[in-house]
């Protein structure tokens, strides 16, 4: 039997550059997530929305906007991720901006060394999010929670899990990726992250890209998905905040998630920056849970085992 599934929707744009990401809980429900993971016999539970403070829509202060709201959001989706590991099921994170992936991983990092597992956590983003106060170019924190869990960032962000840094670097593999700042560009060679970028994915392909970001894991890793909506191409899901060209079409998309699903490991996942402000008919929402089906193991019947 597979573990329930517990839904999380955190309603905030309260770390994005544009607002709308707020309602992407909302979205995802209205494209049908729950009974659409029930058909495939899950058992999922939707927990509803965690409260938090409004979006004050402030300018940057010292390198960071919003940055106490954004701790008190972490702080809530911290408790209610564990909350759910803790109970023996598979959190999903509804988001939100991909600020709340401090919250969400600090959580899943916490909850792995108490269980002595193994944490691999597989970064889907157009975006590296590894921008700190002093490089980033916008000081919205959506851009910085890899820093932050990596143990760069202000104490309140890099401390929410039980030591700090909360994951090691070397558990972090990023694909996708192609938007980096030039500081971030440094920092993420410097802190020696694996990168499988948009360049490593044309050149080699989707299926070796994912055969490289699975490899060494055993039965003890607790596979985390933090899935940046923007990761996927922006004429198949428009509705983000930043889209940036040239990402997985959706046959890689699809591969990307059933090769994930086939190492049967996957233990929690955010699913983020999906903003219908922005979307066509809920079409970037439709698109996620179309995904999510197959990160949760609907496979074709030509698959041979
Ligand atoms: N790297 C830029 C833009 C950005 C990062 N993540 C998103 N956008 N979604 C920044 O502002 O840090
Ligand atoms: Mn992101
Ligand atoms: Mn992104």
């Amino acid at each position: 039997m597979s573990k329930p599934i517990t839904l999380i929707g955190a309603p905030t744009d309260i770390g994005a550059g544009m607002r709308g990401a707020s309602m992407g809980p909302e979205a995802l429900r209205v494209a049908d997530l729950k009974a659409t993971l029930e058909s495939h016999g899950l058992f999922v539970e939707d927990l509803g929305n965690l409260a938090g403070p409004s979006n004050p829509w402030s300018p940057p202060v010292d390198g960071y906007r919003h940055l106490d709201e954004v701790i008190a959001w972490n702080h809530h989706v911290h408790d209610a991720v564990l909350g759910a590991l803790q109970q023996g099921s598979l959190p999903i994170l509804l988001g939100g901006d991909h600020s709340l992936a401090i919250g969400s991983i600090s959580a899943v990092a916490r909850h792995c060394r108490a269980q002595g597992k193994h944490l691999r956590v597989l970064w889907l983003d157009a975006h590296a999010d590894f921008n700190t106060s002093v490089i980033t170019p916008s000081g919205n924190l959506h851009g910085m929670p890899l820093a932050c869990l990596c143990g760069l960032g202000p104490t309140e962000l890099t401390g929410l899990s039980d030591q700090r840094p909360a994951i090691d670097a070397a558990a972090i593999r990023q694909i996708g990726i192609r938007s980096v700042d030039l500081g971030e560009k440094q920092l993420v060679h410097r802190m020696g992250l694996d990168v499988f970028d948009m360049r490593y994915i044309d050149e080699t392909g989707m299926r070796h890209t994912m055969e490289q970001a699975l490899f060494g894991l055993d039965e003890n890793t607790h596979l985390h998905v933090s899935f940046d909506v923007d990761f996927l191409d922006p004429e198949i899901a428009p509705g983000v905040g930043t889209t940036v060209p040239g990402g997985p079409t959706y046959r890689e998309a699809q591969l990307c998630m059933e090769m994930i699903a086939d190492t049967g490991r996957l233990g929690s996942l955010d699913v983020m920056e999906l903003n219908p402000a922005l979307d066509l008919r809920n079409k970037t929402a439709d698109l996620a849970v179309d995904l999510l089906e197959s990160l949760f193991g609907k496979s074709t019947l030509m698959r041979r085992a």
